[in-house]
Protein backbone atom coordinates (compact mmCIF):
# COMPACT_ATOMS: atom_id res chain seq x y z
CA UNK A 1 0.00 0.00 0.00
CA UNK A 2 1.54 3.14 -0.98
CA UNK A 3 -0.14 5.84 1.40
CA UNK A 4 1.18 9.12 0.52
CA UNK A 5 0.03 8.17 -3.28
CA UNK A 6 -3.44 7.65 -1.74
CA UNK A 7 -3.49 10.34 0.78
CA UNK A 8 -2.19 12.96 -1.88
CA UNK A 9 -4.86 11.55 -4.26
CA UNK A 10 -7.61 12.11 -1.45
CA UNK A 11 -6.17 15.52 -0.53
CA UNK A 12 -6.40 16.76 -4.45
CA UNK A 13 -9.54 15.70 -4.82
CA UNK A 14 -11.07 16.84 -1.46
CA UNK A 15 -8.87 19.85 -0.72
CA UNK A 16 -8.60 21.01 2.65
CA UNK A 17 -10.53 18.56 4.69
CA UNK A 18 -7.76 18.45 7.04
CA UNK A 19 -9.80 16.81 9.57
CA UNK A 20 -11.04 14.03 6.78
CA UNK A 21 -7.59 13.18 6.03
CA UNK A 22 -6.15 13.37 9.59
CA UNK A 23 -8.63 10.52 10.15
CA UNK A 24 -7.59 8.45 7.15
CA UNK A 25 -4.13 8.34 7.67
CA UNK A 26 -4.55 7.59 11.12
CA UNK A 27 -6.02 4.21 9.82
CA UNK A 28 -4.02 3.98 6.99
CA UNK A 29 -0.43 3.69 9.32
CA UNK A 30 -2.27 1.34 11.67
CA UNK A 31 -3.47 -1.00 8.80
CA UNK A 32 -0.35 -0.90 6.76
CA UNK A 33 0.91 -4.21 7.72
CA UNK A 34 -1.95 -6.57 7.26
CA UNK A 35 -3.11 -4.70 4.12
CA UNK A 36 0.17 -6.10 2.53
CA UNK A 37 -0.05 -9.77 3.98
CA UNK A 38 -3.78 -9.71 2.27
CA UNK A 39 -3.48 -9.27 -1.01
CA UNK A 40 -7.05 -9.80 -1.90
CA UNK A 41 -7.81 -6.55 0.16
CA UNK A 42 -5.57 -4.12 -2.42
CA UNK A 43 -7.21 -6.25 -5.30
CA UNK A 44 -10.67 -5.44 -4.40
CA UNK A 45 -9.16 -1.82 -3.78
CA UNK A 46 -10.72 -1.97 -0.20
CA UNK A 47 -8.79 1.72 0.73
CA UNK A 48 -10.16 3.47 -2.19
CA UNK A 49 -13.46 2.15 -1.58
CA UNK A 50 -13.61 2.93 1.90
CA UNK A 51 -12.27 6.35 1.51
CA UNK A 52 -15.14 7.60 -0.24
CA UNK A 53 -18.82 7.96 1.65
CA UNK A 54 -21.19 6.11 0.20
CA UNK A 55 -23.41 9.37 -0.52
CA UNK A 56 -23.58 12.57 0.98
CA UNK A 57 -26.55 14.86 1.24
CA UNK A 58 -25.95 18.54 1.98
CA UNK A 59 -29.18 20.93 1.97
CA UNK A 60 -30.73 24.53 3.19
CA UNK A 61 -32.08 24.85 6.28
CA UNK A 62 -34.27 28.10 6.63
CA UNK A 63 -35.86 28.65 9.63
CA UNK A 64 -37.55 32.05 11.98
CA UNK A 65 -36.13 33.23 14.56
CA UNK A 66 -37.56 35.08 17.72
CA UNK A 67 -37.26 38.28 16.42
CA UNK A 68 -39.07 36.82 13.29
CA UNK A 69 -35.72 37.27 11.08
CA UNK A 70 -34.99 34.24 8.94
CA UNK A 71 -32.13 32.49 9.46
CA UNK A 72 -30.38 30.35 7.04
CA UNK A 73 -27.76 26.67 8.23
CA UNK A 74 -26.31 24.54 5.93
CA UNK A 75 -27.87 20.49 7.02
CA UNK A 76 -25.89 17.43 6.46
CA UNK A 77 -26.19 13.72 6.83
CA UNK A 78 -22.86 11.62 5.48
CA UNK A 79 -23.84 7.63 5.25
CA UNK A 80 -20.33 6.65 4.66
CA UNK A 81 -20.66 3.15 4.97
CA UNK A 82 -23.21 0.20 5.20
CA UNK A 83 -21.62 -2.63 4.53
CA UNK A 84 -21.95 -4.11 8.31
CA UNK A 85 -25.55 -2.84 9.04
CA UNK A 86 -27.74 0.55 8.41
CA UNK A 87 -25.79 3.80 8.75
CA UNK A 88 -25.97 4.63 12.50
CA UNK A 89 -24.58 7.77 13.91
CA UNK A 90 -25.13 10.79 15.78
CA UNK A 91 -26.23 14.71 14.26
CA UNK A 92 -23.95 17.56 15.33
CA UNK A 93 -25.14 21.11 15.80
CA UNK A 94 -21.92 23.28 16.38
CA UNK A 95 -20.59 26.13 14.95
CA UNK A 96 -17.44 24.37 13.61
CA UNK A 97 -19.51 21.57 11.57
CA UNK A 98 -18.54 21.58 7.94
CA UNK A 99 -17.91 18.37 5.63
CA UNK A 100 -14.11 17.75 6.59
CA UNK A 101 -15.55 16.87 10.19
CA UNK A 102 -18.29 15.36 9.65
CA UNK A 103 -16.48 12.81 7.08
CA UNK A 104 -13.89 12.17 9.73
CA UNK A 105 -16.60 11.58 11.97
CA UNK A 106 -18.82 9.43 10.08
CA UNK A 107 -15.53 7.75 8.39
CA UNK A 108 -14.47 7.12 12.22
CA UNK A 109 -17.82 5.61 12.99
CA UNK A 110 -18.10 3.15 10.43
CA UNK A 111 -14.49 1.43 12.24
CA UNK A 112 -16.12 2.25 16.01
CA UNK A 113 -19.62 0.37 15.01
CA UNK A 114 -17.56 -2.85 13.44
CA UNK A 115 -16.13 -2.87 17.14
CA UNK A 116 -19.38 -2.80 19.03
CA UNK A 117 -19.71 -6.41 17.38
CA UNK A 118 -23.69 -5.36 16.94
CA UNK A 119 -24.64 -4.85 12.97
CA UNK A 120 -24.22 -0.89 12.37
CA UNK A 121 -22.89 0.73 9.28
CA UNK A 122 -21.31 4.08 10.14
CA UNK A 123 -22.91 7.51 8.84
CA UNK A 124 -22.29 10.77 10.62
CA UNK A 125 -24.40 14.45 10.09
CA UNK A 126 -25.10 17.69 11.45
CA UNK A 127 -25.23 21.39 10.68
CA UNK A 128 -23.77 24.44 11.44
CA UNK A 129 -26.37 25.88 13.76
CA UNK A 130 -25.04 26.23 17.34
CA UNK A 131 -28.23 25.74 19.96
CA UNK A 132 -25.74 28.31 22.11
CA UNK A 133 -27.98 31.33 22.91
CA UNK A 134 -31.25 30.03 21.34
CA UNK A 135 -34.35 29.36 22.35
CA UNK A 136 -36.54 26.39 22.97
CA UNK A 137 -38.87 28.02 20.29
CA UNK A 138 -35.82 28.41 18.36
CA UNK A 139 -34.16 25.10 18.77
CA UNK A 140 -37.72 23.33 18.00
CA UNK A 141 -38.34 25.44 14.78
CA UNK A 142 -34.72 24.92 13.27
CA UNK A 143 -34.76 21.46 13.87
CA UNK A 144 -38.50 20.78 12.16
CA UNK A 145 -36.97 22.52 9.53
CA UNK A 146 -34.24 19.88 9.49
CA UNK A 147 -36.17 17.20 9.57
CA UNK A 148 -38.33 18.60 6.55
CA UNK A 149 -35.41 17.62 4.53
CA UNK A 150 -33.83 14.65 6.04
CA UNK A 151 -36.47 12.12 7.00
CA UNK A 152 -36.75 10.81 3.52
CA UNK A 153 -33.22 9.40 3.58
CA UNK A 154 -33.08 7.87 7.22
CA UNK A 155 -35.33 5.11 8.54
CA UNK A 156 -34.96 2.16 10.91
CA UNK A 157 -33.22 -0.41 8.76
CA UNK A 158 -31.57 2.53 6.57
CA UNK A 159 -30.09 4.80 8.58
CA UNK A 160 -30.72 5.63 12.45
CA UNK A 161 -29.42 9.24 13.26
CA UNK A 162 -28.53 9.98 17.10
CA UNK A 163 -27.19 12.82 19.09
CA UNK A 164 -23.97 14.28 19.44
CA UNK A 165 -22.68 17.93 20.11
CA UNK A 166 -25.40 20.50 20.66
CA UNK A 167 -27.62 17.73 19.94
CA UNK A 168 -29.17 16.16 23.24
CA UNK A 169 -32.72 14.51 24.73
CA UNK A 170 -34.30 17.81 24.18
CA UNK A 171 -33.47 17.91 20.02
CA UNK A 172 -33.72 14.19 19.43
CA UNK A 173 -37.07 15.05 20.49
CA UNK A 174 -37.92 17.91 18.30
CA UNK A 175 -36.39 15.96 15.49
CA UNK A 176 -38.19 12.57 16.25
CA UNK A 177 -41.34 14.26 16.45
CA UNK A 178 -41.23 15.86 13.14
CA UNK A 179 -39.79 12.68 11.84
CA UNK A 180 -42.94 10.82 12.84
CA UNK A 181 -45.55 13.51 11.68
CA UNK A 182 -43.84 12.78 8.60
CA UNK A 183 -43.09 9.56 7.51
CA UNK A 184 -46.30 8.20 9.57
CA UNK A 185 -44.67 5.19 11.17
CA UNK A 186 -43.12 4.59 14.77
CA UNK A 187 -40.31 2.16 13.91
CA UNK A 188 -38.10 4.05 16.45
CA UNK A 189 -36.09 5.88 13.52
CA UNK A 190 -33.75 7.79 15.68
CA UNK A 191 -31.86 6.94 19.13
CA UNK A 192 -31.03 8.83 22.28
CA UNK A 193 -34.81 9.38 22.33
CA UNK A 194 -36.70 10.16 25.74
CA UNK A 195 -37.10 7.41 27.83
CA UNK A 196 -41.23 7.56 27.42
CA UNK A 197 -41.31 7.24 23.85
CA UNK A 198 -38.54 4.00 22.98
CA UNK A 199 -35.60 5.38 24.38
CA UNK A 200 -33.15 2.98 26.06
CA UNK A 201 -32.51 2.99 30.10
CA UNK A 202 -28.67 4.40 30.17
CA UNK A 203 -28.19 5.66 26.83
CA UNK A 204 -27.57 9.16 28.38
CA UNK A 205 -24.39 7.38 30.33
CA UNK A 206 -23.49 5.33 28.20
CA UNK A 207 -20.55 6.94 26.52
CA UNK A 208 -19.25 8.28 29.21
CA UNK A 209 -19.81 4.73 31.83
CA UNK A 210 -18.56 2.82 28.50
CA UNK A 211 -15.12 4.95 28.90
CA UNK A 212 -14.75 4.31 32.17
CA UNK A 213 -15.22 0.49 31.55
CA UNK A 214 -12.49 0.70 29.02
CA UNK A 215 -9.68 2.85 31.00
CA UNK A 216 -10.22 0.20 34.10
CA UNK A 217 -9.48 -2.56 31.42
CA UNK A 218 -6.72 -1.06 30.02
CA UNK A 219 -5.21 -0.34 33.62
CA UNK A 220 -5.47 -3.63 34.66
CA UNK A 221 -2.86 -4.65 31.98
CA UNK A 222 -0.71 -3.00 34.31
CA UNK A 223 -2.44 -3.80 37.27
CA UNK A 224 -3.04 -0.18 38.16
CA UNK A 225 -6.15 0.43 40.29
CA UNK A 226 -8.81 2.97 39.79
CA UNK A 227 -8.78 3.74 43.15
CA UNK A 228 -7.67 7.13 44.29
CA UNK A 229 -6.48 8.07 40.96
CA UNK A 230 -6.90 11.71 39.74
CA UNK A 231 -8.72 12.89 36.57
CA UNK A 232 -8.66 15.69 34.58
CA UNK A 233 -11.86 16.06 32.36
CA UNK A 234 -12.41 18.38 29.48
CA UNK A 235 -16.22 19.49 28.28
CA UNK A 236 -18.63 19.56 30.39
CA UNK A 237 -21.62 18.27 28.40
CA UNK A 238 -23.92 14.66 28.58
CA UNK A 239 -20.05 12.57 28.45
CA UNK A 240 -18.25 14.75 30.19
CA UNK A 241 -21.33 13.93 32.72
CA UNK A 242 -21.23 10.21 32.29
CA UNK A 243 -17.20 9.75 32.91
CA UNK A 244 -17.46 11.90 35.79
CA UNK A 245 -20.49 9.71 37.48
CA UNK A 246 -18.50 6.41 36.94
CA UNK A 247 -14.95 7.39 37.54
CA UNK A 248 -16.78 8.82 40.95
CA UNK A 249 -18.07 5.81 41.63
CA UNK A 250 -15.13 3.74 40.64
CA UNK A 251 -13.23 5.23 43.38
CA UNK A 252 -11.14 8.01 41.46
CA UNK A 253 -11.39 11.57 41.81
CA UNK A 254 -12.65 14.33 38.94
CA UNK A 255 -10.40 17.43 39.84
CA UNK A 256 -11.70 19.45 35.79
CA UNK A 257 -14.29 19.84 33.37
CA UNK A 258 -13.97 22.90 30.97
CA UNK A 259 -16.04 24.72 28.41
CA UNK A 260 -14.95 27.01 25.67
CA UNK A 261 -14.66 30.21 28.20
CA UNK A 262 -11.67 28.43 30.49
CA UNK A 263 -11.70 25.08 32.72
CA UNK A 264 -12.01 24.61 36.44
CA UNK A 265 -10.01 23.38 38.94
CA UNK A 266 -11.59 21.81 41.84
CA UNK A 267 -9.01 19.90 44.06
CA UNK A 268 -11.52 18.16 46.41
CA UNK A 269 -12.84 15.92 43.71
CA UNK A 270 -16.39 16.85 41.52
CA UNK A 271 -18.66 14.30 42.76
CA UNK A 272 -22.26 14.23 43.72
CA UNK A 273 -24.11 16.96 43.17
CA UNK A 274 -21.71 18.81 41.60
CA UNK A 275 -21.72 16.44 38.61
CA UNK A 276 -25.59 17.17 38.33
CA UNK A 277 -24.21 20.92 38.57
CA UNK A 278 -22.66 20.08 35.35
CA UNK A 279 -26.45 19.58 34.05
CA UNK A 280 -27.67 22.51 35.17
CA UNK A 281 -24.70 24.60 33.73
CA UNK A 282 -25.09 22.81 30.14
CA UNK A 283 -28.72 23.41 30.36
CA UNK A 284 -28.40 26.97 30.92
CA UNK A 285 -27.20 27.37 27.33
CA UNK A 286 -24.51 29.97 27.90
CA UNK A 287 -21.74 26.95 27.18
CA UNK A 288 -19.73 28.35 29.87
CA UNK A 289 -18.46 26.69 33.04
CA UNK A 290 -17.19 29.85 34.71
CA UNK A 291 -20.19 29.94 37.06
CA UNK A 292 -19.12 26.85 39.09
CA UNK A 293 -16.08 28.59 40.56
CA UNK A 294 -18.89 30.87 42.27
CA UNK A 295 -20.86 28.46 43.28
CA UNK A 296 -18.24 25.95 44.51
CA UNK A 297 -15.68 28.85 46.01
CA UNK A 298 -13.17 26.32 46.90
CA UNK A 299 -12.26 25.87 43.28
CA UNK A 300 -10.65 27.24 40.44
CA UNK A 301 -11.76 29.23 37.37
CA UNK A 302 -8.46 29.20 34.58
CA UNK A 303 -10.04 31.98 31.91
CA UNK A 304 -9.27 30.47 28.32
CA UNK A 305 -6.58 27.23 29.09
CA UNK A 306 -7.43 23.98 29.08
CA UNK A 307 -6.80 21.31 32.11
CA UNK A 308 -3.91 19.16 30.58
CA UNK A 309 -1.63 21.58 32.65
CA UNK A 310 -2.82 20.19 35.82
CA UNK A 311 -1.01 17.47 37.13
CA UNK A 312 -3.41 14.04 37.26
CA UNK A 313 -3.18 10.42 37.02
CA UNK A 314 -5.88 10.30 34.23
CA UNK A 315 -6.83 12.43 31.33
CA UNK A 316 -9.71 11.98 29.74
CA UNK A 317 -10.47 14.54 26.80
CA UNK A 318 -14.43 15.12 26.70
CA UNK A 319 -15.64 18.05 24.46
CA UNK A 320 -14.11 17.77 20.83
CA UNK A 321 -11.42 16.79 18.07
CA UNK A 322 -8.05 18.14 18.20
CA UNK A 323 -8.15 19.24 21.73
CA UNK A 324 -5.68 17.69 23.42
CA UNK A 325 -2.18 19.13 21.12
CA UNK A 326 1.46 18.38 21.55
CA UNK A 327 2.21 20.52 23.87
CA UNK A 328 -0.36 19.47 26.36
CA UNK A 329 0.70 15.95 25.86
CA UNK A 330 4.10 17.27 26.57
CA UNK A 331 3.00 18.28 30.01
CA UNK A 332 0.77 15.48 31.18
CA UNK A 333 3.52 13.18 30.65
CA UNK A 334 6.45 15.72 32.46
CA UNK A 335 3.61 15.92 35.19
CA UNK A 336 3.69 11.67 34.91
CA UNK A 337 0.46 10.69 33.59
CA UNK A 338 -0.47 7.36 33.51
CA UNK A 339 -3.48 6.99 30.84
CA UNK A 340 -5.04 8.96 28.52
CA UNK A 341 -8.49 7.89 26.95
CA UNK A 342 -9.82 9.91 24.01
CA UNK A 343 -13.73 9.93 24.81
CA UNK A 344 -13.87 12.85 22.21
CA UNK A 345 -13.72 11.58 18.82
CA UNK A 346 -10.20 12.38 17.67
CA UNK A 347 -9.53 14.13 20.90
CA UNK A 348 -6.04 14.66 20.51
CA UNK A 349 -3.47 15.60 17.14
CA UNK A 350 -2.20 13.60 15.66
CA UNK A 351 1.54 14.52 17.09
CA UNK A 352 -0.22 14.07 20.64
CA UNK A 353 -0.92 10.72 19.60
CA UNK A 354 2.55 9.91 18.22
CA UNK A 355 4.21 11.41 21.27
CA UNK A 356 1.96 9.35 23.87
CA UNK A 357 2.83 6.42 21.99
CA UNK A 358 6.84 7.16 21.82
CA UNK A 359 6.95 7.81 25.58
CA UNK A 360 4.92 4.29 26.26
CA UNK A 361 1.66 5.75 27.74
CA UNK A 362 -1.27 3.97 28.11
CA UNK A 363 -3.03 5.71 25.35
CA UNK A 364 -6.43 4.56 23.39
CA UNK A 365 -8.61 6.37 20.65
CA UNK A 366 -12.07 7.70 20.71
CA UNK A 367 -13.22 4.59 18.07
CA UNK A 368 -12.78 2.50 21.23
CA UNK A 369 -12.69 4.23 24.24
CA UNK A 370 -16.24 6.25 23.34
CA UNK A 371 -18.11 3.11 21.00
CA UNK A 372 -20.37 2.47 24.21
CA UNK A 373 -22.20 5.28 23.20
CA UNK A 374 -23.18 3.83 19.62
CA UNK A 375 -23.01 0.19 21.41
CA UNK A 376 -25.83 1.21 23.82
CA UNK A 377 -27.83 3.19 20.80
CA UNK A 378 -27.39 -0.41 18.71
CA UNK A 379 -29.35 -2.12 22.31
CA UNK A 380 -31.86 0.61 21.75
CA UNK A 381 -32.68 -0.30 18.36
CA UNK A 382 -32.74 -3.75 19.08
CA UNK A 383 -35.36 -2.80 22.24
CA UNK A 384 -37.68 -0.79 19.63
CA UNK A 385 -37.27 -3.67 17.23
CA UNK A 386 -38.46 -6.20 19.70
CA UNK A 387 -41.01 -3.79 21.15
CA UNK A 388 -39.81 -4.05 24.61
CA UNK A 389 -37.98 -2.23 27.42
CA UNK A 390 -34.51 -3.34 29.03
CA UNK A 391 -33.91 -2.89 32.93
CA UNK A 392 -30.80 -0.31 33.91
CA UNK A 393 -28.86 -3.48 34.85
CA UNK A 394 -29.71 -5.37 31.80
CA UNK A 395 -28.56 -2.50 29.38
CA UNK A 396 -25.58 -2.02 31.74
CA UNK A 397 -23.97 -5.47 31.79
CA UNK A 398 -24.44 -5.58 28.08
CA UNK A 399 -22.43 -2.38 27.86
CA UNK A 400 -19.89 -3.85 30.53
CA UNK A 401 -19.59 -6.76 28.02
CA UNK A 402 -19.18 -5.09 24.99
CA UNK A 403 -16.55 -2.54 26.19
CA UNK A 404 -14.67 -5.62 27.40
CA UNK A 405 -14.88 -7.08 24.14
CA UNK A 406 -13.59 -4.06 22.38
CA UNK A 407 -11.01 -4.04 24.59
CA UNK A 408 -10.10 -7.40 23.60
CA UNK A 409 -10.17 -6.89 20.25
CA UNK A 410 -7.35 -3.67 20.34
CA UNK A 411 -5.67 -6.16 22.67
CA UNK A 412 -5.35 -9.27 19.92
CA UNK A 413 -4.07 -6.76 17.26
CA UNK A 414 -2.20 -3.69 19.06
CA UNK A 415 0.08 -6.18 21.18
CA UNK A 416 3.30 -5.05 19.94
CA UNK A 417 6.58 -6.93 20.12
CA UNK A 418 7.99 -5.85 23.77
CA UNK A 419 4.26 -6.21 25.69
CA UNK A 420 3.19 -2.69 24.90
CA UNK A 421 -0.35 -2.33 23.88
CA UNK A 422 -1.13 0.23 20.94
CA UNK A 423 -4.34 0.55 21.17
CA UNK A 424 -4.43 2.81 18.29
CA UNK A 425 -3.30 0.24 16.17
CA UNK A 426 -5.44 -2.30 17.69
CA UNK A 427 -8.69 -0.76 17.70
CA UNK A 428 -8.10 0.39 13.61
CA UNK A 429 -6.65 -3.25 12.68
CA UNK A 430 -9.87 -4.51 14.60
CA UNK A 431 -12.54 -2.48 12.59
CA UNK A 432 -11.11 -2.58 9.45
CA UNK A 433 -10.47 -6.06 8.85
CA UNK A 434 -14.41 -6.81 9.78
CA UNK A 435 -15.21 -4.20 7.54
CA UNK A 436 -12.99 -5.56 4.66
CA UNK A 437 -13.78 -9.26 5.22
CA UNK A 438 -17.72 -7.98 4.62
CA UNK A 439 -17.04 -5.57 1.71
CA UNK A 440 -15.42 -8.67 -0.11
CA UNK A 441 -18.18 -10.86 0.68
CA UNK A 442 -20.76 -8.77 -1.21
CA UNK A 443 -18.66 -7.53 -3.73
CA UNK A 444 -17.82 -4.34 -6.14
CA UNK A 445 -21.14 -2.68 -5.08
O1 LIG B 1 -19.75 9.62 18.12
C1 LIG B 1 -20.63 8.80 18.43
O2 LIG B 1 -20.39 7.59 18.48
C2 LIG B 1 -21.96 9.31 18.77
N1 LIG B 1 -22.16 10.52 18.72
C3 LIG B 1 -23.08 8.37 19.09
C4 LIG B 1 -23.71 7.86 17.84
C5 LIG B 1 -24.94 7.03 18.05
O3 LIG B 1 -25.52 6.63 17.03
O4 LIG B 1 -25.34 6.76 19.19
Amino acid sequence: MKINNILSALEAKHPGEHEFLQAVKEVLVSIEDVYNQHPEFEKNRIIERLVEPDRIFTFRVAWVDDNGDIQVNLGYRVQFNNTIGPYKGGLRFHASVNLSSLKFLGFEQTFKNALTTLPMGGGKGGSDFSPRGKSNAEIMRFCQAFMLELWRNIGPDTDVPAGDIGVGTREIGYLYGMYKKLARENTGTFTGKGLEYGGSLIRPEATGFGALYFVNEMLKTRNIDLQGKTVAISGFGNVAWGAALKATELGAKIVTISGPDGYIYDPAGISGEKIEYMLELRDSGDDIVAPYAEKYPDSIFFAGKKPWEQKVDIALPCAIQNELNKKDAETLVANGVTCVAEVSNMGCTAEAVDFFIEKKILFAPGKAVNAGGVATSGLEMSQNAMHIQWTEEEVDRKLHQIMKNIHAQSLKYGKEEGGYINYVKGANVAGFMKVARAMIAQGVV
